[in-house]
């Protein structure tokens, strides 16, 4: 047991090592972890902006996400940055590419950097992010990037608890583009066309302003397409103004607070879920599983004996 009133001290200080130990103990289900939590500056969080940035592999999040770091610190803020990474269960840290990548910004105090892995956890990942962004902005991080591919579920519960949604496409990306117009095209709040250097660029964009033309609008005048060269820093100041208008568009309306809404949803549902698990398995450990019938049935009555508990 650490002493939790010095942690909150050093993490409203900015000292990076504590804010470490904090998402650590997020991480791990710890207890320590909510006095921490309920020690920091709900105005600092109320005030930070925490903006997903999602789309498929390859479009070029990463890089996009590296310029905005950058953009953001010449505005002299300070940036939180979590990376969910489906792809590496057991190092949980960023591909090779990614690290390399951000390493400038690895010796920059002012950027707080953290993987988290999809999968090799135990799950609440939803919680976790959501904690972490909130440790990010109780140490003075103005602005939040999620980065995650925008492929599985659990990536899309993630997306619930930005503030502002990116979504970035490219040309090429062909199929993956057409599969994701279900969902992702809904939830973005801002498509960003990446590679706008590549063939094809142009004609994807008109197809984003078509999707953009069924979102209800903002304000008048929004740009809720934008091109970008992430390679080259091109667009990125852009898309940064973008991303700042509709931030204060939603905070002069009830769309903010419907999205923090949300955000608590997703977090106070996975927690459950996760707090759950080990009292459920312990019910279902006590059947015959292969001769209780269905298995959606037995599910059913696990519940009915969980509640009577
Ligand atoms: N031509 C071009 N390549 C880009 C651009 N942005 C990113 N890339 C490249 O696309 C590849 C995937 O980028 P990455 O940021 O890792 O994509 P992510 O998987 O969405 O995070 C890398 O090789 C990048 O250098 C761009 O604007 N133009
Ligand atoms: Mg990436």
């Amino acid at each position: 047991m650490v002493e939790i009133s010095p942690l909150i001290k050093a993490i409203t200080n900015r000292d990076s090592r504590a804010i470490a130990r904090a998402i650590t103990f997020v991480e791990d289900g710890d207890r320590q972890a909510d006095l921490i939590l309920t020690g920091l500056d709900p105005v600092l969080i109320e005030k930070a902006t925490v903006i997903g940035i999602t789309g498929p592999p390859g479009a070029g999040k990463s890089t996009l996400t590296d310029k905005l770091i950058s953009q953001y610190r010449n505005q002299n803020e300070r940036i939180g940055v979590i990376a969910i990474d489906p792809s590496s269960p057991i190092s949980g840290g960023a591909i090779l590419g990614d690290r390399i990548r951000m390493m400038k910004h690895a010796l920059d105090n002012d950027v707080v950097m953290r993987s988290m892995a999809t999968r090799g956890r135990l799950g609440g990942l939803c919680g976790a992010a959501g904690a972490t962004a909130r440790i990010m902005a109780g140490s003075g991080c103005s602005t939040i990037i999620i980065e995650t591919v925008g492929v599985g579920q659990s990536e899309m519960d993630i997306i619930r608890l930005a503030d502002i949604t990116a979504l970035v496409v490219a040309p090429g990306l062909g199929d993956d583009i057409q599969a994701m117009k279900a969902g992702l095209l809904e939830v973005a709040d801002l498509l960003v066309v990446n590679k706008a250097d590549c063939p094809g660029a142009e004609a994807l964009a008109m197809d984003m302003e078509t999707v953009a033309r069924e979102k209800p609008p903002l304000a008048d005048n929004l740009a809720r397409v934008c091109l970008t060269v992430a390679t080259e820093g091109r667009g990125i100041k852009e898309l940064s103004e973008a991303l700042a208008r509709i931030d204060y568009l939603q905070r002069q309306g009830d769309e903010h607070v419907r999205r923090r809404q949300q955000a608590r949803t997703m977090e106070v549902l996975d927690w459950s879920l996760e707090m759950l698990r080990p009292g459920l398995q312990d019910l279902i450990n006590r059947h015959d599983v292969l001769e209780t019938g269905d298995p959606r049935l037995l599910a059913a009555e696990i519940i009915k004996e969980l509640m009577n508990h």
